[in-house]
């Protein structure tokens, strides 16, 4: 017998209320955390509602199934209301991070084909390549500069840098030049402007930026400050391919994501210049504190970080220069990207509208309901992972116990777009790293995370590279 959705556990009676409590448990920066807390307090489903904000959350692998059986052909994700009143208020079009229906389905699948398709990989991976070999060519030159034969860092603003020079040059078939001594006081700007308007999001998710707006908030004034940089450097980087695009130069040489789109002619200019402003925004923060967390993993763990380097060196070998077939060659290094992602998501959530009503957990969930599957609690639930305080990338070698448990970048047609980029990027850096120096940790501890719409580490890592 299914139970009625009135009898989920939770509190979800008085917005206001819960919304004082979470704020007196400094709730936005421990979203993660409280989480995690209200699973062992109320079970594997509860329902909770702060300030406007009412959801169903779940934490069982099946019932990701069941979420994501009921998404319907447009899946709808929880609308961040700080980034559409952003766009709203300065008259810029939604992109396909914000748009839904029939406009959603219609951008994302011409981007598909041109973003996320594996037949990217090739047009992709010479460009990504390239970044990493520039990288750890930097991080040679920063040790021989201490004079020390090592370097001892918080390597966060480096790897800001690699993210942004990466997806650059895979959006734009050209090098910002952020890995170079001198850079452009613009792009450093630019990355500045994301992690603020990430930090300044979170407040957003809960008080509406209408009504902040209207107080003159300061956070509402911080967050579009930032998009006002963000979107003022993207524009000059369309603009600058845009310009080129008119000269009759052509060669065969790929062009980049931008360029394509604007010569397939399928998307108005407005959209294309909507998505790649959220690609490139979304490229940063979120593969540079992947790989941040993946180094200190590795740090932490001398011998795994053995074991990889001689995968590496062992595809490195059979693969003889071909590099889409060394990146088949690496299952270990794929299974500790996977376990980065499962303690450390940047994403603490995954949610859908589902359009159908459901059961989850012999609970009944009408159609229309907002339903989160807790990312950051699942990953660290014994019962779907065992022992999972211990970093294992061997885990997710033995892929028939995997399902439903690998979703860092979301499922289905509604998962993240740029995840091809991401993965290629993270894998050919760790790659290089590998190749190249050994990650050592000074003391032994824990680093904490914050949650800053997405999940960082609350305190700087710093990590020692050596030369091999
Ligand atoms: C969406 C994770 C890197 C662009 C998402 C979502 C997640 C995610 C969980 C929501 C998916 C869903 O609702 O099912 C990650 C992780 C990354 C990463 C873990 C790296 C470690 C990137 C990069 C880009 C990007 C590098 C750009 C090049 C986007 C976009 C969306 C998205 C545009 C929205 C897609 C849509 O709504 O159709 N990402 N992401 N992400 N991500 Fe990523
Ligand atoms: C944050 O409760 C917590 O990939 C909220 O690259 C629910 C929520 C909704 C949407 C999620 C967000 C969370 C975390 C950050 C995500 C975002 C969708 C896309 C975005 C996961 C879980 C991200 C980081 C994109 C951002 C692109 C943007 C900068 C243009």
């Amino acid at each position: 017998l299914v139970r009625p959705f009135h009898e989920i556990p939770g509190l979800w009676k008085n917005g206001a209320a819960n919304l004082y409590a979470f704020w007196k448990q400094d709730g936005f920066k421990n979203l993660h955390h409280i989480m995690v807390n209200n699973f062992n307090k109320f079970g594997p489903i509860y329902r909770e509602k702060i300030g406007y904000y009412d959801s169903v959350n779940i934490i069982k692998p099946v019932d990701a199934a069941t979420l994501f059986r009921a998404e319907g052909y447009y899946p709808k994700r929880l609308r961040v209301e700080a980034w559409t009143s952003y766009r709203d208020y300065r008259n810029r079009k939604y992109g396909v991070l914000l748009k839904d229906g029939e406009d959603w389905r219609s951008n994302r699948v011409i981007l598909n084909k041109e973003v996320i398709s594996p037949k990217m990989l090739g047009n992709f991976a010479p460009l990504l390549d390239e970044v990493g070999q520039d990288f750890v060519a930097r991080i040679h030159k920063k040790i021989e500069r201490s004079g020390q034969n090592k370097w001892t860092t918080d390597l966060s603003q480096e790897l800001f840098k690699y993210a942004l020079e990466s997806v650059g040059s895979v959006l734009y078939g050209e090098r910002l030049g952020l890995l170079l001594d001198y850079i452009d006081p613009e792009a450093q700007h630019f990355i500045d402007c994301i992690t603020l308007m990430f930090k300044t999001t979170s407040p957003m998710l809960y008080i509406p930026p209408s009504l902040l707006r209207t107080l003159g908030a300061k956070v509402w004034r911080d967050h579009v400050q930032a998009w006002d940089g963000i979107f003022s450097q993207a524009d000059r980087c369309i603009q600058n391919i845009y310009r080129k695009l008119k000269e009759p130069v052509q060669s065969d040489k790929y062009p980049g994501v931008l360029a394509s789109l604007l010569m397939l002619d399928k998307l108005s200019i407005e959209d294309i210049k909507a998505s790649v402003t959220e690609l490139m925004a979304g490229g940063v923060d979120t593969t540079s504190i992947t790989l941040l967390w993946t180094l200190y993993e590795l740090a932490r763990h001398p011998a795994l970080q053995e074991e990889l380097r001689a995968e590496v060196a062992t595809a490195r070998a059979q693969s003889q220069g071909d590099l889409l077939a060394m990146l088949k060659r690496i299952p270990l290094l794929k299974g500790a990207l996977k376990e980065t992602l499962r303690l450390h998501p940047v994403a603490v959530s995954l949610q859908r509208y589902i359009t159908e009503d459901i059961a989850i957990q012999n609970y009944h969930i009408p159609s229309g309901t907002l339903v989160q599957l807790g990312l950051f609690a699942m990953g660290r639930d014994p019962s779907v992972f065992p022992r999972p305080e211990q970093y294992q990338p061997s885990r997710w070698l033995r892929t028939e116990n995997n399902y439903f448990r690998s979703l860092g970048f979301g499922f289905g047609p509604r998962q993240c777009l740029g995840r091809r980029i991401a993965e290629t990027e993270m894998q050919l850096f760790l790659i290089h790293m590998l190749e190249n120096f050994r990650v050592e940790k000074q003391r032994h501890v824990e680093v904490r995370s914050t949650f800053q719409l997405i999940v960082l580490p609350e305190t700087p890592i710093i990590l020692t590279i050596k030369p091999l």
